[in-house]
């Protein structure tokens, strides 16, 4: 049972026994992730200050090449798992292909894989909006002490064992599930402690929220175009409200707590969507179902689509139950 004011430490071992693989490796994991949020976390939230601490290409305090944020994360997000020999591979969306990390090594007994967005919305950090990472976690199918391979990452979204978010916003959350629920964990940045701060968070079954980049409406498949008009009518609860900021973290967290849908179709610019199914989709919807919501690609759940390449893009529908529901109806109806 979670208690609020847990540190994400204590919660962690509390619930470790929880998780039937539970060696402590899926633990130790999840705190090499807390701390590359808190490293990155710290370089995001100076990011107004890059005129004045020097912009990317000059040479931080450290005397380091100052890099682009995303850029940044992606690298310290590897280097944390790394350094700590927790798994055998990654991939990331920085990353041309995935990273092999020491699983040549017949001593190398680690099984999991990680899959990251390292710094997603990061075109919003230059205007001082909310980003987010977002990462996925698998148990390897190849037998360990081996070289891992691309199968080992092209797993369906329902194969995941953990999957979360670090938003980094008016307060840096780190919000996580690994099969058993989802918690959110504020972090108190004076003494760098994340504390349960939103315990077994859900989605309402329903909400007047829509999230959606209307500006490529004329674009979108008929039943997403009826759904939005829908949405738009007098009558009930409707209009809704339009609510996007381009950052899927910090809308999808928003709509976690008030009640909404986050929708990114697929449109003539994007045939497939924009949206990436490993490392982008599969951890939103696991988080979503998790959370009582559900996760669509306008016609069936995202976590049961067989992935064909590591950066494969899929639409994406995902919120309160009934309102991603109603999209499918539109959607199948219109076809
Ligand atoms: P658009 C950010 O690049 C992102 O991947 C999501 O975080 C966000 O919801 C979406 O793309 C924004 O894309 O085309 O509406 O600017």
């Amino acid at each position: 049972m979670s208690q609020k004011n847990q540190t994400l430490g204590e919660f962690i071992i509390e619930n470790q026994a929880e998780f039937k693989y539970s060696s402590g490796e899926l633990s130790r994991l999840i705190n090499s992730i807390r701390l590359a949020a808190k490293v990155v976390n710290h370089e995001v939230n100076k990011a107004g200050l890059v005129d004045i601490i020097g912009a990317a290409g000059d040479v931080n305090a450290q005397g380091e090449d100052q890099q682009k944020l995303d850029v940044y994360a992606n690298n310290k997000f590897i280097q944390t798992m790394t350094k700590r020999n927790i798994v055998c591979g990654i991939a990331s969306e920085e990353e041309d292909d995935f990273i092999s990390i020491n699983s040549q090594d017949e001593q190398n007994q680690n099984k999991y894989v990680v899959l990251i967005d390292p710094l997603d919305g990061s075109s919003n950090i230059d205007v001082n909006v909310s980003v987010g990472t977002i990462f996925s976690i698998y148990r390897r199918i190849t037998p360990v002490g081996t070289p891992v391979t691309i199968e080992d990452f092209l797993q369906k979204g329902d194969e995941q064992v953990g999957a979360g978010y670090i938003i980094y916003g008016t307060s840096t959350m780190l919000v996580y599930t690994t099969g058993h629920g989802v918690n959110g964990f504020t972090l108190n940045p004076a003494i760098g402690t994340f504390y349960l701060s939103h315990p077994e968070m859900h989605f309402p079954e329903t909400g007047t929220i829509y999230s959606v980049n209307e500006g490529n409406y004329i674009h979108f498949p008929q039943g997403v175009k009826d759904y939005i008009k829908y949405c738009q009518q007098e009558e009930g609860d409707r209009p809704y409200t339009s609510r996007y900021i381009g950052s899927l973290v910090s809308d999808f967290h928003r709509n976690m707590i008030k009640g909404g849908i986050y929708m990114y179709p697929q449109s003539s610019k994007y045939p497939q969507g924009k949206l990436r199914l490993l490392y982008e989709c599969n951890p939103m919807a696991f988080l979503a179902e998790q959370a009582n919501g559900a996760a669509s690609d306008g016609f069936g759940r995202v976590m049961e689509i067989e992935p064909k390449e590591l950066h494969q893009r899929v639409p994406l529908f995902c919120g309160s139950s009934k309102m991603v529901q109603m999209v499918e109806n539109f959607m199948s109806s219109s076809v």
